[in-house]
């Protein structure tokens, strides 16, 4: 991974902002591999990997997996896509997840895509979902508001600090998002 010049922008948000929803449509328009950190744990708790009972367990409480289970996954998932541009979403969670992604890694971001959205509207599209994730409950919810106003939010403020930081009004109509996000994202246009 280290020879080739590669592009990481991590995405940053609550839970429900719409970090999925955006990656998705920036993948496809700017060709950056979408990798979800949720999405790839949810995937290895249904390997019967060693990991799999801790992860859903761990998840179902809105806590965060131990980091170097995370990057390992995130690692694999870099290689495996064969791309060199992408968009890490919804990591690193807390302080010691960036330090061990940045001693593991070595590749400073481009920037961070903050979603910023109001509590309540995250709240209601979540509870609105209906993908069957056990995370979805009210309580298992707000557990996760709790972590990332605790834990998260350091770290958004850590790259705010460097001047990394691209925050976007995450409360309005996805296509409205999406069009602050595409100029973000202008200069990455393949
Ligand atoms: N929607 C989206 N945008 C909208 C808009 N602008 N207007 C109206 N509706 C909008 O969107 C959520 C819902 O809202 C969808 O129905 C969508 O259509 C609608 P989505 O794009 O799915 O939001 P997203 O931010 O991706 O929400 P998600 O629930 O996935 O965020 P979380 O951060 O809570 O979940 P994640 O999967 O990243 O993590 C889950 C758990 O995994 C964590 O709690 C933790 O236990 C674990 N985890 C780690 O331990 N470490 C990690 O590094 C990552 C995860
Ligand atoms: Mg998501």
């Amino acid at each position: 991974l280290r020879d080739k010049k590669i592009t990481i922008v991590f995405v940053l948000g609550g839970p429900g902002c719409g970090k999925g929803t955006q990656c998705e449509k920036i993948a496809k328009h700017f060709g950056f591999t979408h990798l979800s950190v949720g999405d790839l744990l949810r995937a290895e708790t249904k390997t019967g990997s060693a990991y799999g009972a801790m992860i859903q367990t761990m998840m179902k409480e809105g806590e965060i997996v131990p980091s170097e289970v995370v990057v390992k996954l995130l690692q694999q998932a870099m290689l495996r896509s064969g791309n060199n541009k992408f968009l890490i979403d919804g990591f690193p969670r807390n302080e010691e997840n960036r330090l061990t992604y940045e001693s593991v890694m070595k590749i400073e971001p481009a920037f961070i895509l903050f979603l910023d959205c109001p509590q309540e509207e995250m709240e209601r599209r979540v509870l609105n979902r209906n993908q069957g994730r056990d995370d979805d409950n009210i309580e298992a919810v707000r557990k996760r508001f709790k972590v990332f106003s605790e834990s998260t939010l350091p770290v958004i403020e850590y790259y705010e600090r460097k001047g990394k930081v691209r925050k976007v009004d995450a409360a309005k109509p996805i296509d409205e998002v999406f069009n602050d996000v595409k100029a973000i994202f202008a200069p990455y246009k393949v």
